[in-house]
């Protein structure tokens, strides 16, 4: 079969109704490809070469230093790369942006260089512990999502749920966290769940003034940033649980696999 045929059959492929097990009246919708997502979410950053949100609701981040790079499929300028220097993205303090649990973020993520920065932080502010995060543990590169809940610096008053799994360097892997409360957190990677280990006890999410924002995170009152060196892609936020069939959407697959 000539290669345009193949090529025109794959894109008929992604615009039909959907995978066979999804649901009838669903809220999803067509994504920049043509394959159904879960909808409506709150922000949806596409990362195509820039930080324009895509979701209807406007809040189209501002990028310092992060520049376009090929995504997980090799396409060009369709996702953001940070350098681990000095590049970030701000996409902004709406009130929008903040919602209560319940929380999902999805994202697609490629670690270049370990180190526990965060390439997702939602107002995190350390001096006084607030807004949810998004980072990777100290030990072994896993997945830790982070909130905070208000009150003095120190562990006192923030949780970290963090993963099983080793994030390897230099390579994609689809990321989802549903935050249900500071006791009950999931994630997901490569739409396989997590074993997730909480550290510290939790509180009533609060978020700070501080935006939301891509590829920095404060460590510290007096400690300096941390830069997240990698890349990251079609990151989206919803004020609300996706479902594990959503997730697997999202992160590519139709059918569970044993890990
Ligand atoms: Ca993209
Ligand atoms: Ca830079």
């Amino acid at each position: 079969m000539p290669r345009f045929a193949v090529l025109i059959l794959l894109v008929l492929a992604s615009c039909d109704s959907g995978p066979s097990w999804w649901v009838p009246g669903d809220t999803s919708h067509a994504g920049r490809r043509g394959e159904r997502v879960p909808g409506p979410p709150i922000a949806w950053w596409p990362l195509d070469g820039d930080a324009v949100d895509a979701s209807g609701n406007g809040h189209d981040g501002r990028v310092h230093g992060a520049v376009p790079t090929a995504d997980r499929h090799g396409h060009p300028a369709d996702a953001m790369r940070f350098d681990g220097v000095d590049d970030w993205i701000d996409f902004g303090t709406s009130p929008l942006l903040k919602p209560d649990f319940p929380i999902t973020i999805t994202m697609w993520v490629r670690v270049d260089r370990a180190g526990g920065s965060a390439p997702f932080a939602n107002s995190f502010d350390p001096p006084d512990n607030t807004g949810t995060w998004v980072a990777f543990s100290s030990d072994r590169n896993r997945p830790a999502i982070g909130v905070g809940y208000g009150g003095p610096a120190g562990g006192s008053s923030r949780l970290a749920a963090i993963g099983s799994s080793p994030i390897a360097l230099g390579e994609w892997v689809h990321l989802a966290a549903v935050l249900r409360s500071t006791s009950d957190i999931s994630i997901w990677l490569d739409g396989v769940e997590e074993t997730v280990e909480l550290d510290r006890a939790g509180g009533r999410l609060q978020y700070g003034p501080g935006p939301a924002v891509a590829g920095v995170r404060k460590s510290g009152l007096t400690l300096p940033l941390l830069y997240f060196a990698g890349a990251l892609d079609e990151l989206r936020l919803y004020d609300r649980e996706l479902t594990v069939a959503e997730i697997h959407l999202l992160a590519g697959r139709t059918a569970v696999r044993e890990r």
